[in-house]
């Protein structure tokens, strides 16, 4: 099963992606297969990306940046995960998996790699609370109106890692839906493509295990396969979030750093914040 990453021209996630990648080789073996969809234009990244060995699928999204909140706009990368049952290469996959590129592995994703959700497979989100304004949204897709109840409230699921069915989704016209739902409702939910995934799909998502997706303020992280730096960045040491670099996060982040080259470390040193 492919890994697959998401990213747009914002500079720290391509570091982010380098060790994202680096330790996915580590715990994987050096051929583990993975793909980056990328959304944007800068050569000299693209550049990067090859110079790393990391295939690279170029994309242009089916949801228009333009037409989101200024909120979406300022985070439209994060929605292209949303797409990939659209992405032209990933067509012959039947499942993926989907990781942002703040996460970092630890050991072995065979038993995730074996699992076969219906529709998607997410863990559980434990600081976002599920809550919303609406009973239900609706959308239009080809001139008909449909009504999307809103799932019963008993958390969120986290979309920094999930395994999607991409097969099921290109399955009448399922991610069709969703895109039309997504371009309507994006004004209407409060945390970008995390809420679409989460209210459109609601109990159609299977519970993915916490070790599969675990932030390093967690104290179950220790024992995580898949670290999230959900929260604070792995070079943050300013005042923003500080609340969440308890527990194993500055431990998780001298791991994460240990995968830079020395010119790296100093990029990142001058990052902060
Ligand atoms: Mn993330």
């Amino acid at each position: 099963m492919k890994t697959v990453f998401c990213l747009d021209d914002k500079r720290p996630y391509l570091m982010l992606l380098k060790v994202a990648v680096r330790s996915l080789r580590a715990v994987q073996g050096e051929d583990a297969p993975c793909l980056c969809v990328y959304a944007g234009q800068d050569a000299a990244l693209l550049e990067a990306l090859d110079r790393e060995g990391i295939p690279v699928a170029r994309y242009r999204p089916r949801i228009d940046p333009a037409g989101l909140t200024p909120l979406g706009q300022a985070c439209a990368g994060c929605f292209l995960k949303l797409e990939l049952a659209l992405v032209p290469e990933l067509a012959h996959d039947s499942h993926v998996l989907y990781c942002d590129t703040d996460v970092f592995f630890r050991r072995s994703l065979q038993e995730l790699f074996a699992l076969r959700p219906p529709y998607m497979g997410m863990a559980r989100e434990y600081t976002a609370p599920f809550c919303h304004e609406h009973q239900s949204l609706s959308y239009r897709y080809r001139g008909e109106s449909y009504t999307v109840p809103m799932p019963f409230p008993i958390w969120t699921f986290s979309s920094g890692v999930a395994l999607f069915h991409l097969e099921k989704l290109r399955q009448r016209e399922l991610v069709e839906h969703f895109m039309a739902f997504c371009q309507e409702n994006e004004s209407r939910i409060g945390n970008l493509d995390q809420s679409l995934l989460n209210y459109f799909f609601g109990k159609r998502i299977t519970r993915l295990e916490d070790r599969w997706n675990c932030p390093p303020y967690r104290q179950e992280c220790d024992t995580a396969h898949i670290v999230h730096f959900h929260g604070p960045k792995p070079w943050a040491t300013g005042p923003d979030l500080a609340d969440l670099r308890i527990n194993h996060f500055e431990r998780m982040s001298r791991l994460w750093m240990e995968y830079l080259t020395d010119e790296e470390r100093a990029e990142v040193a001058a990052w902060q914040g």
